[in-house]
């Protein structure tokens, strides 16, 4: 094919030829089964001029599909250009959605739009909210917080700070994340020690806590003082005037700081909140760890090395091995309770607590305690016989 071409590489025709030759390679792309029309004798046998003239149609056919080429790929290239164009719109317009959703404070439920951000539920409760729900609050600092609003308790207006329900949030984690708060206030969470902090400082506040045993049982438990340090103090626990039906199981844990497994600051040899897998205000270890771990089955809380987990509060049922199905640690204004019980007078009823034997209770880590206020004792007597 196209073997003139060799021969036609000495003559003097030059830039022709290597139109010629592209004119053969054309004919010979679109056409391979029909013989060259550069090779035809019928072409060979032509006169130079219209040899030339042959050419110069050639020519033009290369041009016009040169330009139908480049056409083409124009119109090609700017479809592409737009597409590249839309692309990148859509793009940054993601990104700024993703932005503007980090920055949005957390949602509004419905019934509050309008209403200014306030500090907590009892305030919300004044703006005419009466439906338990999830609801935004501002902390002090600016932070906004999403928090279940208990408007039913007790007169209502209540922060709930804790809440544990079905075990779907994982309550063993480190200092940084019960410093900040976890979880999800239509669920479970923990709003954090910083919050606590810093929300304790507006008011004076009592705290409540309402727990649900596994036959639909209920009782509570109420401090009518309620306050916890700053971080530099290890967020510790400030509690007292204990009323309630549920059994007093923190008051052995006033003036504790905060323990988690990564910040031991409680008072046993070892951490309790790494036997325990929560954060709390241990001491040596205690009667209550309402961040234990989520145990379906009520009496499993002992775990077959012997360690006691689940949700306890030792003084409602005198055991350890009972962890509890619901609770609820919420937060109002000391004054609102005080002025809303004079003026609604519809109190909790105080059964009286029921207390069973000591004997029958197994006591965890006590040991040491009790070991030591015996040694204390021993020596205030040997005290007093030198005396
Ligand atoms: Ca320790």
């Amino acid at each position: 094919m196209c073997n003139f071409l060799i021969h036609s590489k000495t003559s003097a025709m030059g830039a022709t030829v290597v139109l010629l030759a592209w004119a053969c390679i054309l004919s010979v792309v679109t056409a391979q089964d029909e013989v060259s029309i550069c090779q035809s004798l019928d072409y060979r046998a032509l006169t130079r001029e219209l040899q030339n003239e042959h050419q110069c149609m050639i020519l033009e056919k290369l041009q016009r599909d040169f330009e139908a080429d480049k056409n083409s790929r124009e119109s090609l290239l700017n479809d592409l250009v737009r597409r590249i164009d839309k692309l990148s719109k859509k793009i940054s317009k993601l990104r700024k959605a993703k932005d503007d959703e980090r920055e949005k404070p957390l949602k509004f439920s419905p019934a509050l739009k309008g209403v200014p951000l306030i500090r907590d539920c009892h305030e919300l409760l004044m703006n005419g909210i009466t439906r338990s729900g999830v609801y935004s609050i501002k902390m002090p600092l600016g932070r906004i917080l999403n928090v279940w609003c208990d408007m039913e308790t007790d007169n209502g207006g209540w922060t709930v700070i804790q809440r544990r329900m079905d075990g779907s949030i994982n309550f063993t984690r480190l200092w940084d994340d019960y410093t900040f708060g976890f979880g999800n206030a239509n669920s479970e969470y923990w709003i954090g020690n910083e919050n606590l902090y810093q929300m304790t400082t507006y008011y004076n506040y009592t705290m409540r806590i309402d727990m649900y045993g596994w036959d639909n049982d209920h009782a509570f438990a109420e401090y009518g003082i309620f306050f916890v340090s700053s971080e530099q103090n290890g967020f510790q626990l400030n509690i007292g005037n204990y009323r309630g039906t549920a059994g007093d199981s923190l008051n052995y844990h006033n003036d504790m700081k905060f323990t988690t497994e990564d910040r031991d600051n409680d008072k046993w040899f070892l951490n309790c909140a790494a036997k325990d897998g929560a954060g709390w205000w241990y001491k040596n270890c205690g009667y209550s760890s309402l961040n234990g771990l989520y145990i379906r089955d009520g009496n499993k809380t002992i775990s077959p090395d012997g360690i006691i987990k689940g949700i306890i509060w030792f003084h409602w049922k005198w055991l350890y091995n009972y962890s509890l199905r619901k609770t609820e640690i919420k937060v109002k204004p000391t004054l609102a309770v005080k002025i809303e019980r004079e003026l609604f007078a519809n109190v909790d009823d105080l059964p009286p607590t029921q207390e069973p034997p000591r004997e029958e209770v197994e006591i965890e880590h006590f040991e040491e305690e009790v070991e030591e206020e015996i040694r204390e004792e021993e020596i205030e007597q040997d005290l007093d016989i030198q005396g």
